[in-house]
């Protein structure tokens, strides 16, 4: 077995004072800084959008942060600008250890969004992240980070459904919750098979 820690979107705008806090976003960076030391493989995911992305509320003339708009590929969140390229609520937490193997860059086309670390949101256009840990020999993934309910979520899910044995530690993940979202999310997640302790 080889073991993977996958630390998801643990950046300035997701966590307390950024552009789309997660409540307690921050509370989690100790506990993933010392999980750190127990795996084969560190990979950090970053959201990384250019200004005037699709997900941003203030390109849909009308609507509002949390509204919902259906794009080609299907329903989509809309958020508020955050984690744009190169700016501070992009960044990592100033604490998160950032001496990984890798880090994975997802978000960053104009007309999509991607919550999962495998998949774009149209769950056709691959992030790359797959053939990158297969060809490491890793077979076996620990989630944590932020948000639970979205980015975790559909990681965890994809990475299961591409064979791989998922655990997600939920004291290291923090959620948005939106109208029930992480209650859906942890049936999700059950379903596909990722275990939650
Ligand atoms: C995320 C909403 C928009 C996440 C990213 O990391 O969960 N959520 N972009
Ligand atoms: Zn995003």
């Amino acid at each position: 077995m080889t073991h993977a820690l996958i630390v998801v979107d643990v950046q300035n705008d997701f966590c307390p004072g950024g552009a789309l806090a997660v409540p307690g976003g921050d509370e989690i960076v100790g506990t993933i800084n010392a999980m750190m030391e127990d795996y084969d493989a560190v990979i950090l995911t970053q959201d990384w959008h250019p200004a005037g992305h699709s997900s941003f509320a203030s390109e849909h003339d009308g609507k509002k942060p949390f509204d919902m708009t259906e794009m080609r590929y299907g329903p989509q969140v809309l958020w508020p600008d955050h984690c744009v390229q190169g700016t501070e609520g992009a960044s990592f937490h100033p604490e998160l250890k950032t001496h990984a193997d890798l880090v994975i860059r997802k978000g960053f086309r104009p007309g999509i969004d991607s919550y999962s670390a495998f998949y774009e949101n149209d769950q056709k256009t691959p992030t790359g992240l797959e053939g990158y840990l297969k060809s490491r020999g890793i077979d076996t993934l620990t989630l944590v980070g932020l948000a639970t309910d979205f980015c975790v979520h559909f990681s965890a899910v994809d990475a299961a459904r591409l064979g791989f044995d998922v655990t997600v530690r939920m004291d290291a993940c923090r959620a948005i919750d939106l109208d029930g979202s992480l209650a859906a999310a942890e049936e999700a997640m059950r379903s596909a098979g990722v275990k939650l302790v």
